[in-house]
């Protein structure tokens, strides 16, 4: 509601911006002048500067010598690298490769899924594009980069303020030797719900196209059925399909029997015959133990005859032992992050994996001075998002009561926290354990998992148990997604649901059965581009001539409230992407000088000279050099 406000606020409205602006431009008096992008940085830096910024608010601060963090040289001109191979030889070339050689392949999730994890997904693109170059001179033995996909793809539009497509466009560009990785949720796209086919399958196209090499493609309840779209598309697309397989339960218990060695490889196979290249193995909550990873690890490098491709996470605290286990049993490449950005709900640490291989017959090739510099850089950077910090203090073997993914744990930890749940937490963990024994023990993970936090956050709010949850007699308003997901919008689970509590949510209506993506009509895509130009035609003040290309269609189509409002405020604010993440979440402190690249070549030098009191009219003037020149910009106090 904030944007709002800010929209309507009198010193938007009237764009009194620089006081030297209105003395010098004569048709300034014909309010719809344009600014240009400098202006826009300088008000996005005023408006932080003087009323700091909404997300950072009353969280801990970054220390103060936290400045630009510095990358690593780089030792070399690019070598080659298994993007020269894909780029030469094809997908499939990729997959003979990795199965021909011994060494064990790891795949750096720092840029993806280690913030998604730690920092909710906070990590600002200039913080990434900034390395790359080092990933690609000095660590080009690496499998790939995983750095897009899962939340990244709305976070960066919704709470950074930029746009996902040039963040890849930009990594692409600065490692042309390396495989980037995202991770797509099927048929959910990298949303929360099915998006009709022709919505997927030009997801996948542009994704490719900007520049994504490795797809691994997951369905949130394991539904293979629901998964073909989206492979089908990456294959189209001469891309790695990595058909992947979630894992959960626990494989060597007898009691947990509905997801056993059989279910998985039956799994395995039906990938294969999918078409996937490679086949992933997701354990999203690191539930996956050493012993059970060497048996499952091994029957499917047996019967499904793909590489495979580990992923964990660290929430107990066992990830290398399990990984370390998985190399013993075969399993060609793992994921990995940056030491600095590893443990906990994170990957396992990638320095250590390589320490503890040298002088094996798996070792990885990767040179561990050229890991411990970049990890330096990432620690640097970490130091600038004390903001997004969980608080999490040590690994805890609570997940394997819980069941929840690194990704999401500290995401619901938050919301419990804003509902003042904090102190109640471990009943939210059993209430969430509770919730998924009421679904049938199903999958969980990105949405399904989403699904089952919701409704252990109600249950505990409300002091539901789950008896009285599933109690005909007792009413249960239940939450939106629980709804959807019974109605069948997520697909089917292994099993099917279980009858009471589909028709406690349901009442009488008959669920979906069949794909939601059969049902759900294509979208006319040029259509909808040019009502979205329409719109933002409308919505602009100026009367700037507004453009959407194909990756804004793909980002509106995927999130169109949340695009849209990007869009807003990127008018006001322009490409605040290219400032210093300190900059971007705290403002400038007087004296201090900052650079910005708005365009390759094009820098902007802006020093912070002083402000002015609130005046009458509740305005700051914030006093700038830019290049040299004085400027000020006004900025509402809107404390
Ligand atoms: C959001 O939360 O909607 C995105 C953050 C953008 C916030 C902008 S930054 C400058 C201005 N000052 C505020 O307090 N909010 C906006
Ligand atoms: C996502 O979908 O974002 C995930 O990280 C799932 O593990
Ligand atoms: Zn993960």
């Amino acid at each position: 509601a904030f944007v709002e406000n800010l929209l309507k606020h009198p010193t938007f409205l009237d764009n009194t911006y620089t006081t030297k602006f209105i003395d010098t431009t004569p048709d300034l008096f014909n309010f719809k002048k344009r600014r240009d992008r400098a202006t826009k940085i300088l008000t996005y830096v005023a408006d932080i500067t003087v009323n700091g910024h909404p997300e950072t608010a009353g969280r801990p601060l970054p220390p103060a010598e936290a400045r630009l963090p510095k990358p690593p040289e780089c030792r070399a001109e690019p070598p080659m690298g298994t993007r020269n191979l894909l780029e030469q030889k094809g997908p499939q070339a990729v997959a003979d490769w990795m199965r021909a050689q011994t060494k064990l392949l790891i795949t750096d999730t720092t840029m993806r899924d280690g913030h998604q994890s730690l920092l909710a997904t906070r990590m600002r693109s200039i913080d990434m594009i900034r390395v790359a170059p080092a990933y690609s001179a000095n660590l080009s033995q690496l499998f790939s980069v995983e750095c897009w996909g899962g939340a990244t793809f709305d976070v960066a539009y919704r709470f950074l303020q930029e746009c996902p497509w040039q963040r890849l466009r930009d990594i692409r560009a600065a490692m042309p030797n390396l495989m980037t990785q995202m991770l797509l949720r099927a048929s959910n796209g990298v949303g929360y719900t099915n998006y009709p086919d022709n919505v997927v399958q030009a997801f996948v196209k542009q994704a490719a196209e900007t520049g994504v090499d490795v797809f691994r493609v997951f369905d949130s309840l394991n539904w293979v059925e629901n998964m073909r779209v989206a492979m089908d598309a990456v294959v189209e697309a001469d891309k790695v399909c990595e058909g992947t397989i979630c894992y959960t339960g626990d494989l060597l218990n007898p009691d947990r029997a509905k997801y056993d060695l059989k279910y998985y490889v039956a799994m395995g196979k039906e990938l294969r015959d999918a078409g996937a290249h490679v086949l992933g193995l997701k354990d999203m909550a690191g539930l996956l133990k050493p012993a059970a990873a060497r048996k499952l690890i091994k029957a499917l490098k047996d019967e499904v005859g793909l590489p495979i491709h580990f992923h964990t996470h660290d929430t107990a605290g066992i990830a290398c032992a399990t990984i370390l286990a998985a190399a013993e049993a075969g399993v060609d490449a793992v994921d990995c992050a940056m030491d600095a950005l590893s443990g906990n709900t994170s990957q396992a640490t990638l320095g250590t994996i390589v320490e503890a291989l040298d002088h094996t017959d798996r070792e990885t090739g990767l040179d561990i001075g050229a890991v411990r510099e970049i990890s330096n850089y990432w620690e640097t950077v970490r130091a600038h998002y004390a903001a997004f910090e969980s608080g999490l203090q040590a690994p805890a073997s609570e997940v394997y009561l819980h069941e929840m993914p690194g990704g999401q744990f500290t995401n619901l930890k938050a919301q419990a926290r804003s509902l003042g749940l904090e102190e109640r937490w471990h009943e939210v963990a059993q209430a969430y354990a509770d919730v998924n024994m009421m679904f049938g023990d199903i999958v969980k993970v990105t949405p399904s998992s989403k699904v089952v936090g919701d409704m252990a956050l109600m249950m505990v709010a409300q002091g539901l148990t789950r008896a009285q949850v599933e109690d005909p007699k007792v009413e249960v308003v239940f939450p939106d997604s629980v709804v959807d997901m019974l109605r069948g919008n997520l697909g089917q689970p292994h099993g099917g649901w279980p009858e009471g509590i589909l028709k406690k949510v349901l009442k009488d209506e008959p669920p979906l059965t069949g794909r939601a993506g059969a049902s759900l009509p294509p979208v006319d895509l040029e259509d909808v581009r040019a009502k979205l130009i329409a719109d933002l035609m409308a919505a602009s003040e100026d009367g700037e001539e507004e453009t959407v290309d194909d990756e804004d269609l793909n980002g509106y189509l995927m999130y169109p409230k949340v695009f849209l409002d990007y869009r807003a405020r990127h008018r006001i604010y322009g490409p605040v992407r290219t400032l210093p993440t300190r900059t971007f979440f705290y403002g400038m402190e007087p004296g201090e000088e900052i650079t910005a690249e708005i365009d390759p070549g094009k820098t902007l030098e802006v020093r912070l000279l002083t402000m002015s009191e609130t005046g009458e009219d509740g305005d700051v003037k914030v006093f700038f050099e830019l290049n040299g020149q004085p400027r000020v910009v006004r900025v509402p106090n809107r404390a």
